[in-house]
């Protein structure tokens, strides 16, 4: 019986090899340069560059495109709400992603989050990225850093609507169970992740910092190189709040750098939140898909509030006036991309 169970295994695993192979010598389906803004067509449900989908129920009214934003008139939207009965977790909200992959190149929104101020201690969590994990996926080789880890190309820009001067940047590597528990009975899952998390209205850097293989959420090592703390301070910007009016932010994906960014609301000037160039190893260098989404957390409570994981009492609603990627050279469809 062992054998046989064996021989299946094995017979199973060439397959996955064979299939990988297979699916490793077609070229992948990249995204070329896009701008969406949204604009108001017949079908609500009808939106160009990107794909909806979600694990939660699917209300109708937790994905509209092309309609009038409620705050700023004169455009129209991608409106993002979170329907209150929808539990806890990233994928059950309503979730947006590109039908193809991104890669090298830079990225960016113009986005107003909720205004929590009704429900000060609500957990939701708005989420402009991009995201490939090897667990789900195989249309890419898995694991090519070979440390054992699910490979997670992600690159973030977070918000946590419960203090709307808050910003929560950061990029993976890998992300799921170390190898070193996996098939033991506490398996543990560990992550490779720089982040970054600022408050704009104080400037103050909560923290920059690095996790090596070890679960979400951990302390990790503060980086304070000027390679891996760049800029070390951020000038404040006086009243700052993501949910009193939109805001242009953006990230630039290089295979040596990636920097985050916004449009300093009174120049209009560039200003860089972090400028990563550290160690290659902690930059993602493969293809995701880039995603928008809201969504309830139950356990992660922005700093300053560890009340704020409430359920969502009421209906918050992000609103998108567009969004953009220009990849760095349109002939990158192999995953190895130069800047050009
Ligand atoms: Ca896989
Ligand atoms: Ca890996
Ligand atoms: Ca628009």
């Amino acid at each position: 019986m062992e054998a046989v169970v064996k021989s299946k295994i094995v017979a199973i695993g060439c397959l996955f090899v064979a299939l990988q192979i297979v699916f490793s010598s077609e070229i992948p389906q990249m995204m070329d340069r896009f701008f969406e803004n949204f604009p108001a067509r017949d079908d609500e449900k009808s939106v160009r560059y990107f794909d909806h989908g979600t694990g939660g129920g699917n209300a109708d009214y937790t994905w509209r495109s092309g309609i009038a934003s409620r705050s700023e008139p004169g455009i129209s939207v991608l409106a993002l709400s979170m329907d209150p009965k929808d539990p806890a977790n990233p994928w059950m909200g309503p979730n947006m992603n590109t039908p193809n992959l991104c890669h090298f190149g830079t990225y960016a929104a113009r986005l107003k989050i909720p205004d929590a101020s009704d429900q000060p201690d609500v957990g939701a969590v708005v989420g402009f990225f991009t995201y490939y994990n090897d667990e789900s996926r195989d249309d890419l080789p898995n694991d090519i850093n070979e440390n054992g880890i699910h490979d997670n190309s992600e690159i973030d820009f977070e918000w946590h609507i419960a203090d709307p001067r808050i910003i929560y940047i950061g990029a993976y590597t890998d992300y799921g169970l170390s190898p070193e528990t996996a098939g033991t009975d506490n398996p543990v899952v560990v992550t490779r992740q720089i982040s970054r998390c600022i408050n704009l209205a104080t400037g103050e850097i909560y923290y920059t910092k690095h996790l090596d293989s070890q679960p979400p959420g951990s302390p990790g090592t503060t980086l304070t190189s000027m390679e891996e703390n760049y800029p070390s301070c951020i000038d404040p910007i006086p009243g700052f709040d993501a949910s009193a009016q939109f805001h242009t932010y953006g990230f630039d994906w290089y295979p040596e750098r990636i920097r985050w960014w916004m449009l300093h609301p009174d120049t209009g000037d560039t200003l860089v939140l972090w400028d990563y160039t550290g160690p290659q190893e902690r930059i993602t260098q493969k293809p995701a898909n880039l995603m928008l989404n809201i969504w309830h957390t139950n356990n992660w409570s922005v700093i300053g509030n560890p009340n704020a994981t409430e359920p969502p009492s009421d209906i918050f609603t992000v609103e998108f006036d567009w969004v953009s990627y220009t990849p760095y050279n349109n002939d990158d469809s192999t995953g190895g991309g130069k800047v050009g």
